[in-house]
């Protein structure tokens, strides 16, 4: 099995085995599928947050066929979902992040990981060869600042910062002119995930997301980061910022840290925005690509 197939098996070990355990009970129940082995099965996978729609439409194209006789009794149609799963987050591929030049502005509320993410991102990125810099847009607090810096040291890629309560439009503004002097592929901004209120994060968002798209002469694109134990209330927050911004992007992190990791499903399925990458643990090799048939297979199967 290869090294990060077997993280991601690591990492959703928690939901897969929740689920499994109740793939059980079904099991046990006996073979036939009869309206109760469908109620439970849709429970289950609304127990494990993929939402009401994903799972609506899974047992619905499960139960045809199950219909034609292609899948006879309740282990097949378990056997199966693997396939149904994958194939409801396909629309959720994709990998923009590999373009250059590039510049992403990282939102998120906060502690949701989008210091770790942009660290974890440059450090993979610069290990790749690409030239990568940094923008401190976090400047609310100062400890942020300082977290930044680490990563930065860590990943080897140049930094700019200014002191705390600097205007985060200006931060940007002086990333992007040294993302072009220099001659940047790949231009992360992080922004701060907590202000006094949310409307008020919103409007600084919304502001720094404006300048950051008048003073570039690169795309600019904008990824959420987003808890993956947060559930459906990271769902219907992840709605309000898409409409506040225009989301081009999700990371998922913290997978490993939750029963509930079908709330990627229902990402991929409701948001219309890719997941670009996702977390299953804090190390730097611990945040990938999404692939919806690697992704379905660790969820549910896990070999
Ligand atoms: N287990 C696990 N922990 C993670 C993952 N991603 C981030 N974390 C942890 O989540 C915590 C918060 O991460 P930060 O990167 O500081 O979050 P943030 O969004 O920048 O937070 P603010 O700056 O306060 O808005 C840290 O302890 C990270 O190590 C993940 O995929 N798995
Ligand atoms: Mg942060």
């Amino acid at each position: 099995m290869a090294q990060w197939y077997e993280r991601l098996t690591q990492g959703l070990s928690r939901t897969r085995e929740s689920l499994q355990g109740q793939f059980n009970v079904l099991l046990r129940k006996g073979p036939d599928l009869d309206e109760e082995f469908w109620a439970d099965l849709e429970d289950t996978l609304i127990m494990a947050d993929m939402g009401a729609v994903a799972v609506a439409e899974i047992v619905d194209r499960l139960r045809d066929s199950a219909q034609r006789k292609a899948l006879p009794d309740a282990q097949s149609v378990i056997d199966h979902l693997v396939q149904e799963i994958a194939d409801e987050m396909r629309s959720g591929d994709s990998d923009w992040l590999a373009e250059s030049p590039l510049v992403v502005l990282v939102v998120g509320i906060n502690g949701a990981g989008k210091t770790t993410t942009i660290g974890k991102l440059a450090k993979a990125s610069s290990d790749e060869g690409r030239s990568v810099i940094i923008g401190s847009g976090d400047t609310f607090r100062a400890a942020a600042i300082e977290q930044l810096r680490v990563w930065a040291t860590r990943a080897h890629v140049p930094v700019i910062e200014r002191e705390r309560g600097t205007d985060p439009a200006s931060v940007c503004f002086e990333t992007l002119r040294s993302a072009e002097q220099t001659g940047a592929d790949l231009v992360l901004i992080d922004t701060a995930g907590r202000l006094h209120t949310s409307p008020d994060l919103m409007a600084e968002l919304q502001k720094v997301h404006r300048v950051t798209r008048r003073e570039s002469k690169w795309p600019v694109r904008v990824l959420l980061v987003m808890d993956a134990t947060t559930g459906q209330n990271g769902l219907v927050q992840a709605r309000e910022v898409n409409r506040a911004l225009g989301l081009d992007g999700i990371v998922l992190t913290k997978l490993d840290g939750t029963a509930k990791g079908g709330i990627a499903v229902a990402i991929a399925r409701d948001l219309a925005v890719p997941l670009v990458r996702i977390g299953v643990g804090e190390s730097v090799e611990d945040l990938r690509p999404f692939d919806a048939d690697e992704f379905a297979r660790a969820l549910i199967a896990g070999e």
